[in-house]
């Protein structure tokens, strides 16, 4: 594949595995929401040999537009997918977004510019601040959701911190060395890279299905086992002033933010 000459501004992860049916329209709203921003943002596909094709898919697109495909030889997790797409990124600011149009993908520019204007680290798309929400989501799901956040109070002032939507310096991002699994990977950067500052930018999520938590017995005590090590973590280290900005919808539609 030909290697554009510099890097790009925004490069944003795009997990995925037997996406075949919605990938194809979440590139396309990408790249219609950096093109209508003048934004020059790339994206890379991380695929674990779906079954469905959606690699081939992710090849085909990568023709067409700025896009890098990493296949990978199985289902090797999604933690450990971030992980790779950011190692290939070629911008300063790197990004995750589900494939199943959960997050909503014109929203990229507005995020990235709210991160710029508050001089922040790291940007999270935030269900769980006013604006937010979530759809499609059963009572059990939404409530493990919730309490899996609350869980994560003291760690980090981000409400929804658990997120997969967010932006992040790639520097930053690149100095962590994520724990096992990386669970909650938004958690584990929003602890571990210490940013000096974060925003939190609200949106509404979209399940795909009306289904209740994915979380087993296996993940439910992965995450107890994650919190417990980002509090020895943060304990080790000297406190750390963090800038915390929410941004309200008006806000984010208007392109204006004030500091909170
Ligand atoms: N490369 C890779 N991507 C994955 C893996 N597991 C999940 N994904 C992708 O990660 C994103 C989030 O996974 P989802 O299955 O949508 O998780 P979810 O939103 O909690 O659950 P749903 O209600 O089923 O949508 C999607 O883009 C998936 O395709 C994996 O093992 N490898
Ligand atoms: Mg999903």
């Amino acid at each position: 594949m030909p290697h554009p000459p510099s890097p790009a501004a925004l490069s944003i992860v795009v997990p995925t595995y037997n996406e075949r049916d919605r990938l194809g329209d979440l590139v396309e709203q990408i790249f219609a929401g950096y093109h209508a921003e003048s934004l020059d943002g790339e994206l890379v596909i991380v695929d674990d040999n779906s079954p469905d094709g959606t690699g081939a898919l992710a090849d085909e697109l990568a023709t067409r537009h700025r896009i890098t495909v990493l296949h990978r030889a199985g289902k090797l997790g999604l933690g450990t997918a971030v992980v790779e797409g950011f190692a290939v990124a070629s911008a300063p600011i790197v990004g995750v977004i589900d494939a199943d149009l959960s997050h909503p993908p014109r929203m990229l520019p507005r995020m990235l510019a709210s991160m710029q204007q508050a001089q922040a680290d790291m940007v999270i798309g935030s269900r769980y601040i006013p604006g937010g929400g979530t759809k499609n989501w059963g009572g059990g799901r939404l409530l493990m959701s919730r309490f899996a956040c609350l869980m994560a109070r003291g760690l980090t002032p981000v409400k929804d911190a658990t997120s997969g939507f967010f932006l992040i310096r790639k520097d930053l991002a690149q100095g962590v060395r994520i724990s096992a699994g990386g669970f909650k990977i938004c958690l584990e950067l929003l602890v571990r890279s210490r940013p000096s500052g974060v925003v939190e930018v609200p949106y509404v999520f979209v399940g795909r299905t009306a289904g209740e938590s994915k979380m087993n017995t296996r993940e439910a005590l992965g995450y107890i086992a994650q919190l417990r090590d980002l509090w020895a973590f943060k304990r080790s280290q000297p406190a750390l002033r963090q800038r915390y900005t929410r941004v309200t919808v008006d806000q984010l539609q208007r392109g204006t933010l004030a500091r909170s």
